[in-house]
C-alpha cells in the first residue's frame, strides 16, 4: 500500500508497532486525481473523522479549502494517508455539493449560522414526554427548520414510560406528521422496530434538547454497529451530554443515524419569515382569505376566523404566531 512505499513484492515487510516516528508523512500532492472519496463521520477540534470505504480515517482540512467548512455528512475528497491508522493523518481537498443543509443559529439574532448536518433528508425531533417537559415551541422551531432544509420531519416522543404521548400527539394531530413514541424499557423487547422502519433508507438527523435521549435511542438502534472506543468517547452510555456530532451507520446499510449534543434553543435567524407558514401545513389553507402579503400576524389576518370556525387548532395558531413574533421582532432591530 501506499502508506508504506512500498512495491508489492515487499509487502511481507512487518513494522514494529511502535515505530510512530519511522511512518512516513502524509505526501503533498499538488493534484489530487487520487484522490479517495470519504464520507464525514464526526468533527472534533479540527480533526475529522472520514469513513473511507470501510475504514475511519483521522483528516484535517487541506489549506486549498480556504475558509469553506466540512460537517458531519458531508462527503469529501481526501488524499494523503488513508489507512485508518493511529496518528495518521489525511487531508481533505474538496467538499462535495451538499443536498440538503440543516442550519441553526444560537438565537433569532445571532448572525451566525452554522451548520448542523450535511446531506440529511430527515430530521428526528427528539422530545422527552417527561424530565425534560415537552417544549411544543421548540418542536415548532424544529419544523420550520426541517421545511427550511427540505428534511422530512419525524417526531420521536422519547421516555413514555414517565407521561403519557396523548396530549403532545393531540396538538399536532392537524400537521399528519410521521412520529413514534419510544422508551428504554421497549428498547430490549424490540420496540425500536417501529423507528427503524422511519429510519429505513434515510440519512436522519437526531436533534432536541439536552437529556431528552437522542444518544440513548442511537445506541439501541446501531448497537451492532459500533466500533471500540470512538463511539463510546463521543457518545458515553447516554448518560453523558453529547458534545459532538456523530453520524452512525444502521445495521444491514438501512441508512444513517446522526446524533447531535443537545441545544438550547432552535435558532431561526437565517429563515425567511414568509416561508414559516409552510411548517404549518394545517393552517396553511386558512390563508387563502388573507389579505395580500399577509404576515399572518395581523388584524385582517384571515387565519383567525378559519380556525375560530374548527378548522385547525387554536395551539397550533399560537405557535405559528409566536415564531412570526420572534422573526419579527428580529426585523425591528
Ligand atoms: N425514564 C427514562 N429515561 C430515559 C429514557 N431514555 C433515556 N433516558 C435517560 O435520560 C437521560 C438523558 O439521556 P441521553 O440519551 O444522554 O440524552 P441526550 O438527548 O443524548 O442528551 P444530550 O447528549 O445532552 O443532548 C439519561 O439519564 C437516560 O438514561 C427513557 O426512555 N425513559
Ligand atoms: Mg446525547
Ligand atoms: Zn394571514
Amino acid at each position: 500500500m501506499r502508506r508504506y512505499g512500498k512495491n508489492p513484492d515487499e509487502d511481507d515487510v512487518r513494522v514494529r508497532p511502535n515505530s510512530r516516528g519511522s511512518r512516513p508523512r502524509t505526501s503533498i500532492r499538488p493534484k489530487h486525481e487520487d484522490a479517495a472519496e470519504g464520507m464525514v463521520l464526526t468533527v472534533d477540534r479540527g480533526r475529522l473523522t472520514v469513513l473511507v470505504e470501510d475504514r475511519e480515517v483521522t483528516a484535517m482540512k487541506a489549506r486549498e479549502l480556504g475558509r469553506k467548512s466540512a460537517v458531519v455528512g458531508d462527503r469529501v475528497a481526501v488524499v494523503g494517508d488513508l489507512s485508518g491508522v493511529k496518528d495518521t493523518l489525511a487531508r481533505i481537498v474538496r467538499v462535495e455539493e451538499r443536498s440538503s443543509v440543516l442550519r441553526r443559529t444560537a438565537d433569532d439574532t445571532d448572525p451566525y449560522e452554522r451548520v448542523v448536518v450535511a446531506n440529511a433528508d430527515q430530521l428526528a425531533i427528539v422530545t422527552a414526554l417527561a424530565d425534560p417537559e415537552p417544549r411544543p415551541r421548540m418542536i415548532d422551531r424544529c419544523l420550520v427548520a426541517a421545511y427550511d432544509a427540505g428534511l422530512r420531519p419525524l417526531l420521536v416522543l422519547t421516555k413514555s414510560d414517565l407521561a403519557p404521548p396523548e396530549p403532545l400527539l393531540e396538538t399536532y394531530g392537524a400537521l399528519d406528521l410521521a412520529y413514534v413514541v419510544t422508551n428504554r424499557d421497549d428498547f430490549l423487547t424490540g420496540g425500536v422496530d417501529r423507528i427503524r422502519e422511519e429510519l429505513a433508507g434515510h440519512v436522519t438527523a437526531f436533534v432536541g434538547h439536552s437529556g431528552v435521549g437522542k444518544t440513548t435511542l442511537v445506541n439501541a438502534l446501531v448497537e451492532r454497529q459500533r466500533t471500540t472506543g470512538h463511539v463510546n468517547a463521543v457518545t458515553g452510555r447516554g448518560r453523558h451530554t453529547t458534545t459532538s456530532a456523530l453520524a452512525l451507520p444502521l445495521p444491514g446499510e438501512a441508512g444513517w443515524v446522526i446524533d447531535t449534543p443537545g441545544v438550547r434553543s432552535f435558532g431561526l435567524a437565517h429563515i425567511d419569515p414568509s416561508r414559516v407558514i409552510h411548517a404549518f401545513p394545517d393552517l396553511e389553507p386558512g390563508t387563502e382569505n388573507c389579505p395580500r402579503a399577509c404576515s399572518h400576524d395581523e388584524p385582517d389576518c384571515a387565519l383567525d376566523a378559519w380556525v375560530a370556525d374548527g378548522h385547525a387548532e387554536p395551539a397550533r395558531l399560537d405557535s405559528l404566531r409566536r415564531l412570526l413574533a420572534t422573526r419579527e421582532r428580529r426585523e425591528g432591530d
